[in-house]
């Protein structure tokens, strides 16, 4: 008889994840140095829309810069981890996390991105952590730049749009592949590398407004060229230091849908899909896509490439490909006889009548993730890593402190379940962190009423609170999917 993997594996990594900028705090302890998410303001929903607060230029950073101005920057202050790591990953650990994802902040290593030497109090600060977390046996994940470019390199060099930051990563990732070895395994090189095509600052450090001869997307993709040659160059490091390094590249991947069955809404949506997963498929598959190379041509996008460029993306791809999932568009050729849904970045993305939304207008789509897996793997056949799925959602606190937070649990069980499915179908998938276990600023909006957590933590938008951590209704539930390694949802 023929037999299939009826469940999760038993080495499958469950856990959490996190950004440096969203929960340390601590912006300027230890010898840090400012970074790129230091200089984004709070900025309150009436003023912004649902999403994206701003993509910020010049004028932001100066105002940021000056200290008179009486703005709250949050991602300065996170959600103080890097005071209570230990209090957190003992509630990681409680829960029988696996796996913990977190990224390291360079500019607590190098403060200003090109230092001669590491700031060896930065470094204290990780070791203090992966020891910790060895404590418990928690595997880390660890991404080596997760929207936080050093801004000495934004003002120095315009970010990722200079060849000059790919040396400097280069050496930043090499002083940490040396001193972990022997405690990280799993590496992930840029956090969502399609950020950079929606806001090159977030992304990659980049001021558009400085660049004022040229396209946004003309900055971006040359932008993103860097970066491919960067991860690549790590990705041979890594394995030159340590043989069983495991160094992923990481996606943004929103299923894309035709709303009908036109072909030519098929078309546009296999379009919008294609310009997404190009980027998984110049990390796995070493070279950029044939359709590339016309979408640039008739966009008149030029990617300056050095002699040798396309060879080192050739010769190191990465070992497994890493994703974040939260939602799925749908998108028409027609989209002005649709309903427009609010938090797409796409002008062609309508409303999806099959799906509920979140209350930031994501749209949610268990089954999207079954289909995004099966297609991700059939496309690369290299394991894959959901690295990031959750429900951000605003949370009541009762009064005996409880929080029920039945929607979340409802959210991450139909996703987790279909998940299953996938690996049924012969996904190879080996892991699983869900966005925020413990509640952190958004990347978005900078709100801390956007939570994500298991853990709640006491903080308001405008920074108030005790930041004391309470465990929600879904901190049990989760701990009896780990135990049951996904057995019981
Ligand atoms: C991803 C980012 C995370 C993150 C998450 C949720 O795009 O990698 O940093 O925060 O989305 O987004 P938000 O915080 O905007 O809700």
């Amino acid at each position: 008889m023929t037999t299939y993997q009826t469940g999760f594996p038993t080495n499958f990594l469950w856990g959490g994840a996190t950004a440096a900028n969203q929960v340390e705090g601590a912006y300027n302890v230890g010898g840090k140095g400012l970074t790129t998410a230091d200089m984004v303001p709070f900025i309150p929903k009436e003023k912004r829309g649902l999403n994206f607060a701003i993509d910020v230029n010049s004028d932001y950073i100066e105002k940021a810069l000056n200290e008179e101005v009486d703005d709250r920057y949050p991602k300065r202050d996170g959600v103080d981890f890097y005071h209570r790591y230990e209090e957190d990953i003992a509630l990681f650990a409680e829960m029988g996390f696996k796996a913990f994802r977190l990224s390291i902040n360079w500019a607590r290593i190098f403060p200003n991105g090109d230092d001669a030497a590491p700031s060896l109090e930065g470094l204290e600060f990780y070791d203090r952590v992966f020891n910790e977390l060895e404590k418990y046996g928690i595997e880390p994940i660890v991404t080596l730049s997760h929207y936080e470019t050093p801004l000495a390199l934004t003002r120095k060099y315009n970010g990722w749009y200079s060849r000059e930051l790919i040396p400097l990563f280069v050496k930043y990732a090499e002083t940490l592949f040396n001193r972990y070895r022997d405690q990280v395994t799993y590496w992930i090189t840029f956090n969502e590398i399609n950020m950079m095509g929606h806001s090159p600052y977030t992304g990659g450090g980049v001021l558009v407004d400085k660049l004022p001869n040229q396209t946004k997307e003309q900055i971006s993709y040359q932008a993103l060229h860097h970066q491919f040659v960067a991860s690549a160059l790590v990705t041979k490091l890594a394995h030159e230091i340590n043989p069983d390094a495991k160094v992923g590249c990481m996606l943004a991947r929103g299923q894309t849908y035709p709303v009908t069955n036109n072909p030519e809404d098929v078309l546009l949506a296999q379009h919008y899909n294609d310009l997404n997963l190009f980027h998984t498929d110049v990390h796995v598959h070493g070279e950029y896509p044939s359709f590339m190379n016309r979408y640039f041509a008739e966009n008149n996008i030029v990617i300056q490439k050095e002699i040798g460029d396309d060879e080192i993306l050739k010769q190191y791809p990465v070992d497994y490909v890493s994703l974040s999932y939260y939602m799925s568009k749908s998108v028409a050729s027609n989209s002005e006889d649709y309903e427009q849904v609010s938090g797409n970045l796409t002008t062609y993305a309508v409303k999806n009548k099959y799906l509920d939304t979140s209350d930031w207008g994501w749209q949610i789509d268990p089954k999207g993730l079954r289909i995004t897996l099966r297609d991700m793997y059939n496309r690369y056949r290299k394991p894959l890593f959901v690295v990031e799925n959750g429900l951000g959602a605003y949370d009541k606190v009762e009064e005996d402190g409880s929080i029920h937070d039945t929607y979340r649990i409802d959210y991450l069980k139909k996703h987790i379940e279909q998940m299953k499915e996938a690996v049924k179908e012969g996904v190879d998938l080996i892991g699983y962190t869900a966005w925020g276990p413990i509640d952190l600023i958004s990347m978005s909006t900078s709100e801390m009423s956007k939570r994500y957590g298991f853990i709640y933590v006491d903080q308001d938008d405008e920074g108030n609170g005790t930041l004391k951590r309470f465990k929600k209704d879904s901190f049990e539930w989760y701990k009896q999917v780990i135990a049951t390694n996904g057995e019981e949802l």
